[in-house]
């Protein structure tokens, strides 16, 4: 101040008032601006717990008296719905837990938050209802706080159903088993009075929505709902920061909430943040962290945390996918969740697994298939790049009952999972046709819930129908387009004949290949795959040969013809069908590139693999093919590491020729000699050696055999069913 009276001095006092005025103006907008990047101040906290609420249940099915001591995560259909066709339990089972709340909790509020329970579910406390929740696969939470006896023992009771009803999606259990059971974990949320809202479906509370992202710049508007059972008017400080990756906060806004004695406040907090570090998928799925904090009376009384990754995702039209307005391969894989003797009950190691094998094909984008997933996972896709299609099990069959909970689930994906960066896409429904009328209004108004709840992100459609023009399919942004030719219907050449049609046709529709695949029991072998797959019964020759064929020709035709904005491969994983029988396996649908165990990888893992991944492949096919009746035969090689050089038996080979793509070589005419034969491959790269083999048994006796896998695999094979 000093100096500002010094620089007035020779100037008038008006003038000198003007000057220290706008001083003052200059420090309050610094000050301002200091505060809006300033951490929020407390001096004590006592914000939310949430605690693993998941130990010391007890479980019993309906029609059995035994109380079993279970862990959550839990189902009851790990086994029948895997191993049997139709000979499974659907229906009511029961939980219970003793649960002694400390008396210094009364006053709080508690919540109990399910993160999956299948199918439907109703929460007890002490024999009065809490809550109730349908829909298998998002999240729900009930408060419990106007029912616990504090300082006493309570019982927590879930009656949990997972028979089929017309009114829940899935409304059967036909593409996949609903497993039933309390099959995600459950938390115990404490807050106090005032807190980010807890029931809001399920959400985090506070979504964090992103505009005109650019290397420039990139506006973000963060809404926070805030519920308070004071029962009286109330403020409370709301903070929103944003921290880089480093935990160095970039960005703050603070504002006063006012709180009604009754409903939910809704407050916003707008930013602008300068020269952004963009999410940049697998490349660099560079992420902030925005933490939304309550603060009264200089206690800190609630916190939530939500990533946040700035980008854009656009698809153009006969082009492809452009993330940051940088075009980025779609390679696509969907997911089931289920694992052979766990089902749905998974811990995050089963998911790391699954994300570590997807990570391992190279593929950049997953379609979460049928259902929402679980939170681990949508959050490892954030941080690892994956570009995310989630989806509502609307699927396969209609009743003209499920509008309303399909809704439900529809907001609840929505809302669960808003904030997280890795999702492009929110899908609809998949392979839903009659009744024409009622089908076509409720996919209008799904397509008009998911652009209200969220106007910034794609929609798509699913069919079946092999037509870009039905109505059912018309709605969304986008029409996924299931097609499985050369298995359910045409033969391989169908695709292309396909796909240059209606590329001519509507070449301004954007259309994604949603699903394809052929089912391979990987113990079942031929030396020779036709051009057609042997479907769908029970003794039918599902055979890996005809899948690793099917899948090399289809990415032949795929990677040739961007009009396929992206792909997907149906599945990365085998998965339960519990009311199917088809390939020697029952209850299982293998068009996995992996087996249900994650044990095996098929062939055609490889070959994306080889044309995908940036990780060396160098791989003969046919592995499995090992009883061999063919003296003269073909040896396939997928290698992105260059030519590679056979030897046969120790004898090389001097030429093969270049298959679909750069990655693929075909060693025509190779003979074998009686009984074992070695295969060798290798590739010199700068300076480092890739190798693999295999060992075949060539004999006369193995020709036109039924099945050529090794008779040690076929044991196996009996003992799985
Ligand atoms: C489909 C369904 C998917 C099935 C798949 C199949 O079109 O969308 O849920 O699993 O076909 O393998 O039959």
């Amino acid at each position: 101040m000093a100096e500002i009276l010094y620089f007035c001095f020779p100037l008038t006092d008006y003038m000198c008032m003007k000057q220290i005025g706008l001083y003052l103006v200059f420090l309050i907008l610094l000050q301002s601006c200091v505060t809006s990047v300033q951490e929020p101040v407390f001096d004590s906290e006592d914000s939310r717990k949430a605690n693993s609420f998941n130990d010391g249940w007890s479980f019993r099915k309906e029609n059995t008296a035994e109380w079993e001591q279970v862990t959550i995560p839990h189902t009851w259909n790990n086994i029948d719905m895997q191993t049997r066709q139709n000979d499974f339990y659907a229906g009511v089972a029961y939980y219970k837990k003793i649960f002694v709340p400390d008396s210094s909790l009364n006053g709080q509020r508690l919540f109990l938050r399910f993160e999956g329970v299948a199918s439907t579910a109703e929460i007890f406390v002490n024999e009065a209802i809490a809550g109730n929740h349908a829909g298998g696969y998002s999240a729900f939470a009930v408060e419990i706080s106007r029912l616990l006896k504090y300082g006493e023992e309570n019982e927590i009771r879930v009656k949990v159903d997972n028979a089929s009803r017309p009114d829940v999606v899935p409304v059967n259990h036909r593409l996949f088993g609903v497993y039933g059971g309390i099959y995600r974990p459950v938390q115990l949320i404490v807050t106090g009075k005032i807190n980010i809202a807890v029931t809001d479906y399920a959400s985090p509370g506070i979504y964090i929505e992103q505009r005109n992202v650019s290397e420039k710049s990139a506006d973000i508007q963060v809404k926070i709902k805030i519920d308070s059972s004071t029962g009286k008017k109330d403020t409370v400080s709301v903070h929103t920061s944003i921290y880089d990756r480093e935990g160095i906060l970039v960005s703050g806004q603070e504002s006063t909430a006012l709180l009604s004695p009754q409903g939910r406040k809704e407050v916003m907090h707008d930013f602008q943040l300068k020269k952004p570090h963009l999410w940049q998928g697998l490349d660099n799925p560079y992420l902030y962290k925005v933490v939304v904090r309550l603060i009264r009376e200089g206690k800190l009384i609630d916190e939530v945390t939500q990533p946040l990754g700035l980008r854009r995702f656009e698809l153009k039209a006969g082009d492809g996918m452009y993330l940051n307005g940088k075009k980025v391969p779609m390679y696509g894989v969907c997911r089931h969740q289920d694992w052979w003797q766990l089902g749905s009950a998974l811990s995050n190691n089963e998911h790391d697994t699954d994300l570590d094998i997807i990570k391992e094909i190279g593929a950049t984008t997953i379609r979460l298939a049928h259902y929402q997933q679980s939170e681990y996972f949508y959050s490892k896709c954030d941080s690892i790049g994956f570009m995310v299609w989630a989806e509502i099990p609307f699927v396969n069959r209609v009743t003209t009952h499920e509008e309303n909970n399909a809704k439900q689930q529809l907001t609840e994906l929505i809302r669960q999972n808003y904030n997280h960066p890795s999702i492009y896409v929110w899908g609809l429904h998949n392979e839903v046709y009659q009744p024409h009328n009622y089908t076509v209004a409720l996919t209008q108004k799904l397509n008009d819930l998911a652009k209200s709840e969220d106007p910034n992100r794609y929609t798509v459609q699913v069919s079946g129908y092999n037509r870009i023009d039905h109505p059912v399919n018309n709605n969304a942004d986008i029409q996924g387009i299931n097609q499985y030719f050369g298995w359910y219907n045409g033969t391989l050449d169908s695709l292309r004949t396909w796909v240059e049609r209606v590329e001519k046709q509507f070449p301004d529709h954007k259309v994604i290949f949603s699903e394809y695949g052929a089912e391979a029991n990987i113990h079942q072998q031929k030396e020779v795959a036709s051009n057609r797959g042997d479907c769908c019964g029970f003794d039918n020759d599902y055979n890996e040969t005809f899948a690793t064929r099917f899948h090399e020709e289809h990415w032949n035709v795929i990677s040739k013809h961007p009009f396929l904005l992206a792909s997907y491969i149906w599945n990365t994983f085998d998965f339960a069908t519990p009311m199917s029988a088809q390939g020697k396996v029952e209850a299982r649908n293998m068009k996995g590139l992996v087996t249900l165990d994650r044990q095996t990888k098929k062939d055609p893992f490889y070959w994306y693999k080889a044309n995908w991944s940036k990780e060396p492949v160098l791989y003969i096919t046919q592995r499995r093919v090992v009883n061999r009746g063919n003296r003269i035969t073909p040896v396939t090689v997928y290698s992105n590491v260059g030519i590679p050089k056979l030897t046969v038996n120790g004898t090389p080979i001097d030429s093969c020729e270049k298959g679909y793509t750069d990655v693929h070589y075909i060693f025509n005419n190779i003979e074998l000699k009686e009984n074992e034969n070695i295969l060798q491959v290798k590739v010199e790269k700068e300076g480092e050696i890739f190798e693999d083999q295999v060992v075949w048994n060539y004999s006369e006796k193995y020709k036109d055999s039924e099945n050529n896998a090794p008779e040690v695999r076929l044991k196996e094979h009996t003992g799985l069913q």
